[in-house]
């Protein structure tokens, strides 16, 4: 009992989710934090707004030589999107399994992505890759 209480408490983590502009445009807000919490996680923070250039091109740093870089920028300024502090047990592992593949034609149906989008760059949701990435993209929002 003791050691499923401390494995519990081991892989407690928080990770950043970022509900992109065409998934709130569509009204699937409510569908999505209905998922997340139905996994069992836990929203502890979360916000409306509309991203900067500056914020945008910080959280997407990584991909700056990337051929769709310009193009991912301006559609996540495009519009409001919601910013979101999850915590919960392995909790960037959790989220990517209910986010599903990065490309909505090949993330399986019952995933956010597989069920509701069709295009790479408009993928409904953002969710960070690893505990570590997700301090730092959280510590750009919250
Ligand atoms: P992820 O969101 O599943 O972690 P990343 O490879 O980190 O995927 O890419 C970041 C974002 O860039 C994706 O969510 C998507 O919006 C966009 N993106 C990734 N690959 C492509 C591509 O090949 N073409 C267009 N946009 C892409
Ligand atoms: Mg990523």
């Amino acid at each position: 009992m003791y050691s499923c209480y401390f494995d519990i408490l081991i892989s407690m983590e928080q990770t950043f989710i970022m509900i992109k502009p065409n998934a709130v445009e569509k009204g699937l807000v409510g569908e999505i934090l209905k998922r997340i919490e139905s996994k069992g996680l836990k929203v502890v923070e979360q916000r409306m707004s509309t991203l900067s250039k500056e914020k945008a091109s910080e959280l997407y740093a990584v991909h700056k030589e990337r051929p769709f870089y310009n193009d991912l920028v301006e559609y996540i300024t495009s519009g409001p999107v919601v910013l979101m502090k999850v915590e919960g047990n392995s909790a960037v592992k959790a989220m990517r399994s209910i986010m599903g593949a990065t490309d909505p034609l090949e993330a399986a149906s019952g995933t956010i992505r597989g069920d509701y989008g069709l295009d790479i760059t408009k993928n409904l949701v953002h969710g960070s890759d690893s505990a570590e990435n997700a301090q730092k993209e959280l510590n750009l929002f919250f």
